[in-house]
């Protein structure tokens, strides 16, 4: 593909919090664009993007999916997240692999902490963002109040384009303050037609203002605006187009539009602003990686003919067939070449590629530089390995997992069961690297940990759904951790002859307690030269994995420096199996006399309630044994954050709920680990 067309790409996330409206806005983009002739509501069970029959039921998002649609020219590669907390790594690996997104804010509950929190994971891999405040037809829709509260959270500046159009306080659609005009929707053809019109004379004055707000904004993140501004020159359209992209994509500004997407009102000049303002794959911020056999960094050239970088992004079981979703950022693939799995060190056969609408497929012979597309045929890869040229191979940096913070016990209802289950959780296993399995010894049962309540449910669901597993299943518990609360010496030696062969190994540690979110530290203080450089490679190892399980309850073992302070070496008699041993024995012992205590994990809680409603919810939050860190009292809506023990928070959406009559809404995340 020439670089023309690369300049004629955008891929495109669709991110907020929960319920902000994604779907409805991806469904309303297919429709417009032509790749859908029928539009798919959501609370109807009928979304598009919503196919997995858990998402139609809920009506709500849990996988992120992929789309591919035209618009003015250009190709948009989309992919609509879910809002869910517990799915948080679909929006984290999403925004792994596309050049910009969409946030979208509902206008009533403004900037909603799930947004919050995706704008600073997008900030965080150098994301350029559009921000688009929809259900502006909701009673208490507030424009401006979503943007006062944008400015003040986040570091870029929100500079709207758009402001709403509301005649006899219904909304119709906005004012275009870049070109000056008028835009309304035409109901019959659901939004299809929209009109640009004169400014009605009572709307003017009010556009002029917020145009030279716009004008203002820009020229203090832009020279060459700033120097029209000075001159007073009327600044035409393409300059503050090009201007505002320039900002865009900087990351200094972020432009608003608004809409009602339900209402079929606003989501085309979302897309104009995905191609004006968003970048293409070569104007995405440069992707970094690390030559595997120098260690040395390298930035990738987004272009067809360098040598193959993709990244595998998301595994999937597809009508009992492995799936994997890859960006490529150089190079190219055809279908029936072999790759190579920098991670894994071998070499897979890509079957065949396909591109993706929502559930549907179609066939494509090959993928370039700046494609996301699905992959056939790939057997060992894993979510975030790298696929590359064996003769210039490259790591791309990992995507970043979240450890699970809830477990529930699972047991087989039959033999036949039992035997499914484990190839039914090794698949979801390997789809979801958010899912965690472990068969506990002692209670012979399999325990399954995940984000959260939701998250778990989801999986038991699809365990009886699609793999005709039926399992009885325990109360959901937390998943703690362990650590020690002083600082220990612990000493081992190994000497033992197993066969013909003797085994050596020497290992002294001092495990130090660590600050909270420190994780295993392992600091190296022997010399150099007393022991050969693998054999401390696996000390290291088997010190990480004697952690995953502590002696309290086998919960993993966090917050902890091991200093690696003497191992000694006896030509002809040190091993491997030695060294591991005496590792994971010193380790052990250390662990359990440095006084170990369990870590609960804490979340930071998020509820939304009417005013009137303060004192039950504050109550509520005291009788959980949760802190208050924060009240802002706003009409119509007040916002309380709270820390509170995920243990208390079992079953508090019901009690939320009769509360407050239904009216307050919560969402959490988790915050940190803490003594309990
Ligand atoms: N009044 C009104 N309702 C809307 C609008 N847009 C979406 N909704 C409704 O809001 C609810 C949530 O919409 P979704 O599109 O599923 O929201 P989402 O952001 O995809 O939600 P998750 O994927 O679960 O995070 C649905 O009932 C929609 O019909 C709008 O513009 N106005
Ligand atoms: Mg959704």
């Amino acid at each position: 593909m020439s670089s023309a067309k690369l300049s004629k790409i955008r891929n495109i996330g669709i991110v907020a919090h929960i319920d902000a409206g994604k779907t409805t806005v991806t469904e309303r983009i297919l429709f417009y664009t032509g790749k859908t002739h029928k539009m798919g509501e959501v609370h109807d069970g009928e979304a598009v993007m919503d196919w997995m029959p858990q998402e139609q039921e809920r009506g709500i998002t849990i996988t992120s999916t992929v789309t591919a649609c035209p618009w003015r020219n250009h190709e948009i590669h989309l992919i609509d997240t879910p809002g869910h907390v517990d799915f948080t790594i679909e929006v984290e690996r999403s925004l792994r692999v596309l050049d910009g997104v969409v946030v979208v804010f509902c206008a009533v509950a403004g900037v909603e902490s799930q947004s919050e929190t995706v704008w600073h994971q997008a900030d965080k891999y150098g994301v350029p963002k559009l921000a688009f405040i929809n259900k502006m037809d909701r009673l208490g829709a507030d424009y401006f109040r979503t943007i006062e509260t944008m400015r003040e959270r986040f570091a870029s500046t929100p500079l709207p384009i758009q402001i709403p159009f509301f005649k006899n306080g219904i909304f119709l659609g906005s004012i275009d303050l870049i070109r000056r005009k008028c835009l309304t929707w035409d109901e019959a053809s659901l939004g299809h037609k929209y009109e640009f019109s004169e400014i009605p004379t009572d709307h003017t004055d009010e556009a002029e203002e917020y145009r030279e707000q716009l004008v203002e904004g820009l020229a203090e993140l832009d020279d060459r605006i700033a120097e029209l501004y000075i001159e007073g020159e009327n600044i035409p359209e393409s300059e503050i187009i090009d201007a505002l992209r320039r900002a865009v994509l900087s990351l200094k500004a972020v432009p608003v539009l608004c809409g009602s997407a339900l209402r079929n009102k606003g989501v085309q000049p979302v897309l104009d602003g995905v191609i004006d303002f968003l970048p293409s794959p070569e104007e995405a911020h440069p992707v970094k990686g690390v030559n595997p056999l120098t260690g040395e960094g390298e930035l990738l050239e987004s272009n067809s003919k360098s040598p193959l970088a993709a990244l595998a992004f998301k595994v999937m079981t597809d009508e009992g067939r492995k799936i994997t979703y890859i960006r490529i950022y150089s190079g190219q693939i055809s279908s029936g070449d072999e790759v190579y799995n920098a991670n894994q060190r071998k070499r897979e056969r890509v079957a065949r590629l396909i591109k993706m609408h929502a559930n549907k497929r179609e066939r494509v012979k090959k993928a370039v530089a700046g494609d996301i597309v699905v992959a056939v045929g790939l057997k060992d890869t894993v979510t975030g390995d790298t696929l590359c040229d064996e003769k210039h191979p490259i790591l791309l940096e990992k995507i970043k997992f979240y450890e699970p913070v809830i477990s529930r016990a699972i047991e087989p209802k039959t033999p036949d069961d039992q035997s499914r289950l484990s190839l039914a959780l090794e698949k979801l296993t390997g789809e979801d690297p958010t899912l965690k399995v472990k068969f506990d010894d002692e209670t012979a049962q399999t325990v399954i940990s995940g984000m959260g309540e939701l998250h778990l449910e989801i999986v038991i669901d699809r365990l009886v759904r699609e793999f005709n597993t039926n399992v009885n299943v325990g109360k959901p518990r937390v998943v703690y951790r362990e650590t020690i609360e002083t600082e220990v010496d612990s000493e081992e030696i190994f000497d033992k002859k197993l066969g013909e062969k003797k085994h050596h190994g020497h290992v002294a540690l001092k495990l130090i307690p660590n600050t909270r979110s420190g994780g295993i530290q392992i600091i190296n203080d022997t010399d150099p030269d007393a022991l050969p450089s693998h054999y401390l490679q696996i000390i290291e190892q088997s010190i990480r994995d004697t952690a995953l399980s502590g002696p309290l309850a086998g919960y993993p073992v966090v917050d902890v420096i091991v200093r690696i302070k003497n191992a000694s070496y006896l030509e002809g008699e040190s091993s491997e199996l030695g060294y591991q041993v005496a590792a994971s024995t010193a380790f052990q012992n250390g662990i359990a006399k440095g006084k170990p205590v369990l870590l609960e994990p804490v979340m930071l809680v998020d509820i939304l309630s009417p005013g009137e409603f303060m004192g039950e919810v504050i109550g509520s939050i005291n009788s959980r044994g949760g802190e208050v860190v924060n009240i802002s009292q706003e009409i119509p809506i007040s916002e309380i954050k709270a820390k509170v023990p995920l243990k208390h928070l079992f079953g508090y959406s019901t009690d939320l709920r009769s509360l407050t009559q239904g009216r307050a809404t919560f969402s959490m995340r988790f915050s940190h680990y803490d003594k309990q």
